[in-house]
């Protein structure tokens, strides 16, 4: 894009969101004047840089019809609650036809609406009230595989001449045996023999969900058609699942012990990755005005970096996962790790610094495959879980990338208390538990200490909308189990209390959008190596404002570096003596956070 045009971009994106004028809250704020945003900051500006997104996981977020199972008219009538919240987009979970063996990761048909979440004229609706709303939707695609009841698989499976068996991948076996070493991700052998013919089809997830054959390009041709379906109905953005496995490795070899080890990353290896995003993009994405993000699950941080790098033409957002897998082992997925914060800082640092000048980063402390960010990286202890759930969010909303809330934090949801493995439903516990306990290799107990903790089930018990039954959820069974905290932690609560998390979110997700550089600022940390308070500041031009959080369950005292000072707060939690002017010593409670202008 030529200057002119996107100094024009931003010129519009700020007065937007400056006319919106900031409310008393956090005083006047001088937002950076919109040329001086081009001149400093060497990205063009864009509309999904700025947008504050949610995760919408529909199964679990509102309930209309009494099946106990969240749909479409679900999502529908909560709009003006997001609305409410401040959010610009919303990424769904998948919404397809599905046979649901992994909640609609696995596709049956991509041109319909999974009959659980109702109908295409949903789905229409949905996008029709969004668009009034002045809000955009993200859908999930999910290509690297099909459900194996997708009619291209039960075709493939047909015969071996038809032209659908080469869709997938199907191999002979070696002496009986798969024909090579790979796991896969949702436990077991990546290969399922097939009694038809006696061969075996590739699935890195699980054997109900059969990978795609990129290197056909039939199979792509196909999938860019799916694409414009949906972008041709005015869907705004596309969160690509699970990218970076796209292409293969050729003539399958066997993995080494070493490579067994994490062998999540040898599945992002394939040497034509890049060919395919990129003809993904010069064939449907760059002919709309859309954002796209890629879920770069295992793949080195130097190499994620690619698919969002703007001179490369492929995606735009780049989910990557150092940072909420900190505390999880390549090998033994289902085992937490022990982390404190200077790791922690650390990896934002180093993902930030890799996105550099031309990547752009999302940056998320949950999401539907992993615990509950206020369990996970707060407290969600009494005492602390309010002051820790409104610290994360002062960070995830202050970041040099796009921020994306899922479901519930915005109420500090925790936690589900699982006790036992009939209380899991999720199929990666499941392949975990057959894998490494079944096997008599972990016991039970320590395998189940572990799991309550890092189950994807955590994030995907029903929205807690208010205190009534299965906490407004539903009216009748809901299909996962409520947590029961719901009656006290519920949007009901909330909504109406000045001093709630949900309403810290909406002045930070105002805050975010009045002030600029905290989208497009550098990102400095104040110093990596410090365990207790995570400081940094964000800087564009003459700008800059500091982001503090206080790690400790206890009082610290906090002595600016690089002689900085205060200017002004701009927002403050769990703080006893309020920030003056110039003070460069800041006292800080437990789970203290705050955003101040910096002189
Ligand atoms: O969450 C993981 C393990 O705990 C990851 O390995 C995850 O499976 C990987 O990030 C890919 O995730 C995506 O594709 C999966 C689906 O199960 C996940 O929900 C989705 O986010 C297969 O489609
Ligand atoms: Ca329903």
């Amino acid at each position: 894009m030529p200057h002119h045009g996107y100094l024009t971009a931003i010129a519009i994106l700020i007065a937007t969101s400056v006319s919106t004028k900031c409310h008393q809250a956090y005083g006047a704020i001088q937002a950076a004047d919109p040329e001086s945003i081009v001149q400093q900051s060497k990205a063009p500006p864009t509309w999904w840089k700025q947008a504050v997104f949610y995760q919408v996981y529909p199964r679990s977020f509102k309930d209309t019809n009494g099946d106990g199972i969240g749909d479409i008219n679900g999502i529908i009538e909560k709009l003006d609650y997001l609305k409410k919240l401040g959010i610009d987009a919303i990424w769904i979970n998948p919404h397809y036809d599905s046979p649901n063996t992994d909640n609609g990761y696995d596709i049956r048909d991509y041109r319909k609406i999974m009959k659980e979440y109702g109908t295409m004229e949903d789905f229409d609706r949905l996008i029709t009230e969004m668009k009034k709303r002045n809000m955009r939707l993200m859908i999930d695609i999910v290509i690297n595989h099909t459900s194996d009841q997708h009619a291209w698989f039960v075709k493939s499976k047909s015969s071996k001449d038809n032209p659908y068996r080469d869709y997938y991948f199907w191999r002979d076996g070696k002496d009986d045996q798969a024909p090579n070493n790979y796991p896969s991700f949702f436990g077991g052998s990546a290969w399922q023999k097939d009694d038809k013919f006696g061969q075996y089809y590739l699935h890195y997830f699980s054997k109900q969900q059969p990978d795609l054959n990129w290197d056909n390009s039939n199979v792509r041709q196909d999938l860019y058609k799916m694409l414009r379906f949906w972008l041709d109905k005015g869907v705004s953005g596309l969160r690509f699942d699970t990218v970076a496995t796209y292409s293969k490795i050729p003539g399958f070899p066997n993995l080494t012990q070493r490579q067994l080890k994490n062998f999540s990353e040898e599945y992002t290896q394939g040497p034509n990755i890049h060919r395919y995003i990129n003809e993904i993009n010069r064939e449907v994405l760059s002919h709309y005005d859309i954002a796209t993000a890629g879920e770069l699950f295992g793949i080195p941080l130097d190499q994620s970096i690619k698919f969002s790098d703007r001179r490369r033409n492929e995606l735009n957002i780049a989910f990557t996962f150092d940072l909420i897998r900190l505390d999880r082992d390549n090998d033994e997925r289902w085992r937490r790790k022990d982390w404190n914060l200077s790791q922690f800082r650390q990896v934002i640092d180093k993902v930030d610094r890799t996105a550099g000048e031309y990547g752009w980063n999302a940056f998320f402390l949950d999401n539907h495959d992993n615990p509950r960010a206020v369990s996970h990286f707060g407290d969600d202890r009494p005492q602390w879980r309010e002051h820790s759930a409104k610290a994360l969010a002062t960070l995830i909303l202050s970041q040099h990338a796009t921020p994306f809330i899922y479901q519930g934090s915005e109420l500090g949801m925790t936690n589900y208390p699982f006790k036992k493995m009939d209380d899991f439903d999720d199929i990666e516990v499941k392949g975990f538990w057959h894998d490494y306990v079944k096997t008599g290799k972990v016991n039970a107990e320590e395998f189940l200490q572990n799991v309550r903790q890092i189950s994807r089930d955590n994030s995907r018990t029903p929205f807690q909308w208010d205190a009534s039954k299965n906490a407004g959820f539903t009216t009748g069974t809901p299909w996962l189990k409520i947590n029961p905290n719901y009656l006290e932690i519920n949007a009901a609560n909330q909504l109406n209390d000045p001093k709630s998390v949900f309403n810290y979110y909406r002045q930070l997700i105002k805050i975010r959008h009045d002030i600029p550089t905290l989208t497009y600022g550098n990102y400095v940390d104040l110093d990596t190596k410090n365990d207790s308070i995570y400081a940094y500041t964000r800087n564009l031009g003459s700008e800059k404002y500091l982001i503090i959080v206080n790690f400790k369950e206890k009082t610290m005292r906090y002595t600016l570096p690089n002689n900085l000072s205060i200017n002004t707060t701009i927002i403050e939690n769990n703080a006893k003596s309020s920030t003056k002017k110039n003070d460069t010593l800041l006292v800080l409670e437990p789970w203290q956070s705050g955003i101040y202008k910096l002189n």
